[in-house]
């Protein structure tokens, strides 16, 4: 491991912080010799960033992609050393994965993060915005230097401002396969991931504190320029809720992609929730006693439990199976393992609503 890989994500951290708060830092330049760093994937493979690829659901996603052969994975982490252990302890070949830095927290770190990919003159074949914290024991809310609540800001703005400015790329790869003379290669595609604790229309999504985003009053607030506004719905701080109610944005965002681009582009949009992976990090804030029963209640309760390879192994069927290039749907599995297209709750459908988050998201990302 060179040293630069050691301190490059220390570095970031440090940089991309302050450079939110302040806009006075110098932003770090694209670095040659972090590029360097990465196997660049071969002509017969397609690329595919996994963002949070290096625990849980997107790193069995990775593996999953990264044994066929026939998939380049970029893991888009911000920690390389544990990325790297993972990745040797998966036995992942050389030329099956790249790392890149991306701290979703920061708008600083995804511009510069999307600066490098393009700089790395990469062809995207999909995006799965996959990292997602959960904060169910906070008492208070956390900020990110911009003062947006943690949950909020990786799991939807960061992946909204992301999914954005990658549209570009994932375009301009459609365009290259058009213009290629090889077999014609499948559309792009960009998958959020979603979760059935967002959706009021099961059971599990009216366990309280049940997702609910009001009228985007606390994004309305922010929008106006408060900063520390700790729930979408203008409402007192419940990490349970921010969590669950980020996931609604991001099955709206997936829905209004779907209205506004897919047409034009032929990127295929989609969701899905697959399955209870209910022993991955996404826990790793939850009381100890919690994290002990919680897989036996999905195991043997409800029966919703998925291990983490089966849910890779789903997650990678919407990245590359031909017969998920369905844009706007939000894939399931059932008991037998079977993928179906599933039903988004009234509020996680609402097409007035996905309009209003889209308008709001874009001026808190500094879009418009
Ligand atoms: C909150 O607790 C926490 O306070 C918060 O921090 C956060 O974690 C949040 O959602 C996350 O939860 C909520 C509370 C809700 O949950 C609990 O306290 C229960 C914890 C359960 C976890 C595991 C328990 C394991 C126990 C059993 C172990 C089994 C071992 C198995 C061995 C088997 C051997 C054979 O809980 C409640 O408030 C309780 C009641 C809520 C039930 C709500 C159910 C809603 C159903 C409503 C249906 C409505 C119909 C919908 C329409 C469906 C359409 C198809
Ligand atoms: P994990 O905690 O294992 O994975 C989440 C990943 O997100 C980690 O790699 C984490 O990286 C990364 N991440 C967190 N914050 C940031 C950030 N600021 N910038 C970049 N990456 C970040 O949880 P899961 O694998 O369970 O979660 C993956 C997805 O699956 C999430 O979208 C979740 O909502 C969804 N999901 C999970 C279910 C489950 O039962 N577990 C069910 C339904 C959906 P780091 O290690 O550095 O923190
Ligand atoms: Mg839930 C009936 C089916 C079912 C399913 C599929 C899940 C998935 N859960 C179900 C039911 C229940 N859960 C019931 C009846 C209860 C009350 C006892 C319950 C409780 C519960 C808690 C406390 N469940 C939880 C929590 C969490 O902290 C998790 C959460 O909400 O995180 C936001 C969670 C989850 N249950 C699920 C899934 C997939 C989660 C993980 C969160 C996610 O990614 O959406």
């Amino acid at each position: 491991m060179t040293g630069l890989e050691m301190i490059w994500p220390q570095e970031c951290k440090k940089l991309f912080s302050v450079a939110d708060a302040t806009a006075t830092v110098e932003t770090v330049k694209p670095s040659q010799d972090l590029q360097q760093l990465s196997a660049k994937p071969t002509a017969q493979q397609r690329t595919c960033i996994i963002t949070g690829a290096n625990s849980g659901l997107g790193l069995a996603t990775a593996k999953a992609l990264a044994k066929t052969g026939q998939w380049h994975v970029v893991m888009a982490v911000r920690d390389f050393s544990r990325t790297e252990k993972a990745v040797k302890a998966a036995g992942l070949s050389k030329n099956s994965y790249s790392l890149m830095y991306l701290d979703l927290a920061s708008q600083t770190s995804i511009r510069q993060f999307v600066e490098q990919f393009r700089a790395s003159g990469r062809t995207l074949d999909t995006l799965v915005c996959n990292a997602a914290v959960y904060l169910p024991t906070a008492k208070e809310p956390s900020y990110n230097a911009d003062g947006v609540e943690l949950s909020v800001m990786t799991n939807h703005l960061g992946h909204f401002l992301l999914a954005n400015l990658m549209l570009e790329d994932l375009k301009k790869g459609k365009e290259k396969s058009a213009s290629s003379n090889g077999a014609a290669k499948p559309s792009p595609r960009l998958i959020i991931v979603g979760s059935i604790t967002g959706n009021t229309n099961t059971v599990a999504g009216n366990v309280p504190p049940k997702a609910d985003l009001g009228q985007l009053e606390g994004l309305e607030a922010i929008a106006k320029g408060a900063t520390e506004v700790p729930m979408i719905n203008g409402g007192d701080f419940d990490g349970a809720k921010a969590y669950k109610d980020s996931k609604v944005c991001n099955m709206l965002t997936m829905g209004e992609m779907h209205r506004r681009f897919h047409d034009s582009t032929g990127i295929a949009f989609s969701s899905l929730y697959p399955g209870c992976i209910a022993e991955t990090g996404l826990f790793r804030n939850h009381y100890g006693l919690f994290q002990k029963l919680f897989p036996l209640f999905q195991k043997y309760v409800t029966k919703g439990y998925v291990s983490e390879e089966e849910a890779g192994n789903r997650l990678a069927q919407v990245v590359s199976d031909p017969a998920l290039d369905k844009s706007g749907a939000y894939w399931s599995w059932s008991r037998d393992a079977q993928s179906f297209e599933n039903t988004l709750s009234d509020e996680a459908s609402d097409s007035r609503k996905a309009a209003k988050l889209w308008d709001l998201s874009e001026q808190l990302v500094g879009l418009r």
